[in-house]
């Protein structure tokens, strides 16, 4: 369940409609594949941009986050969800889209299908 809610806010984050619009811009040498590192640079853009005052947590006006993914992400236990947790949980994501562990998400694991 909690791996659920964490694939769901990376999958939000990563691969925006925005982001899709012009092919993906996280595929940045345009293999078709998202590697580990297109996703975790595209994780941390998405996650510092989301961070709006630049506080260094994500509040609930830069974020809209139910109660369970709040909790999910903030690992650390200390109520705010930071730049960094907000990372980290994409990253969870990353492992749990990435189905056949090759390290790269091919664009049917983007989709999140089987
Ligand atoms: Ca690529
Ligand atoms: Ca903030
Ligand atoms: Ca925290």
């Amino acid at each position: 369940m909690r791996k659920q809610i964490l694939i769901c806010t990376a999958v939000l984050m990563v691969t925006s409609p925005l982001a899709f619009a012009a092919g993906n811009p996280a595929d940045y040498n345009g293999d078709g594949r998202i590697s580990r590192e297109e996703f975790q640079n595209q994780a941390a853009r998405a996650a510092f941009s989301a961070d709006k005052n630049k506080d260094g947590s994500i509040d609930d006006s830069e974020m809209k986050l139910t109660a369970e993914q709040r909790k999910a992400i903030d690992t650390n236990g200390d109520g705010s969800v930071s730049v960094e947790e907000l990372q980290g949980g994409q990253m969870d994501g990353f492992a749990a889209l990435d189905k056949n562990g090759d390290g790269f998400l091919d664009p049917n694991e983007m989709k999140g299908g089987n």
